[in-house]
């Protein structure tokens, strides 16, 4: 029993990422206006149902990008996302959408602000399991040709590529669809894609990845629907 209890743990933790800075944290309320009981999350959740926190957010206080998801396993069955990212960003939920979160996960460097990164995630608006990566990377391991959504941090663009070991069609995705600034200058930088389909990219095709631009064909969108935007920080809700 203690092996498989320890297999279990390992599988886990390679399903998440653990933050060991101030990179990302998330201050978690069950009353709007950050009152109430909380909880400071720094790692992926992907059932609060262990924490005894399911269904219970209406306010956060976070710095980084966090996901909140309306079912268990980062949305394994179909349901709404909040996405959230900024320094030191109070959120108050509307009380239609309070109440509703069962996992959460950051997004980017567990150590440092603004490391550059990529994750590519298994279905659309940030859904499912998720391949993580700072460097190039020639597959995506399980996720290879599973990818429906992307998020960027830090400065660097990425080059994306149909095929493995960098081959095939290709485009470049750059960190540039929301910038925040805390109150001491400190900048993050984000590139938030809840769709490959809106790139120009085949669902379910990202075969490799590479750091720079490297393709001729370079993205550009409109920036993402948000409930607020400020110098600080946004946040937004997206529907399946
Ligand atoms: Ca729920
Ligand atoms: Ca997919």
């Amino acid at each position: 029993m203690k092996v498989l209890a320890l297999l279990a743990l390992c599988v886990g933790a390679a399903l998440g990422k653990a933050t060991r800075g101030n990179a990302a944290y998330t201050y978690a309320y069950n009353e709007p206006g950050m009152n109430g009981f909380y909880q400071l999350f720094t790692d992926y959740v992907p059932n609060l149902l262990t924490s005894n926190f399911d269904n219970a957010i209406s306010s956060v206080y976070q710095t980084g990008m966090w996901l909140y998801y309306e079912n268990v396993e980062y949305n394994q069955a179909s349901g709404r996302v909040y996405w959230v990212h900024g320094i030191e960003i109070s959120v108050d939920f509307p009380q239609e959408y309070s109440n509703m979160c069962s996992s959460l996960k950051f997004v980017g460097s567990p150590d440092y602000m603004n490391v550059d990164t990529w994750t590519v995630f298994e279905g659309p608006i940030f859904t499912g399991s998720e391949y993580y990566g700072e460097a190039d990377a020639a597959n995506l391991g399980s996720l290879t040709d599973q990818g429906s959504s992307i998020i960027l941090t830090g400065t660097s663009p990425w080059t994306f590529y149909d095929g493995n070991s960098w081959t095939g069609s290709s485009l470049c995705l750059y960190p540039n669809t929301d910038q925040d600034t805390g109150s001491q200058g400190q900048v993050l930088n984000y590139g938030i894609y809840p769709d490959v389909k809106d790139l120009g990219i085949t669902d379910n095709t990202i075969g490799s990845v590479r750091k720079g631009c490297w393709s001729k064909n370079v993205v550009k969108v409109e920036p993402l629907k948000a409930e607020y935007r400020g110098r600080n920080g946004a946040w937004g809700i997206l529907e399946p």
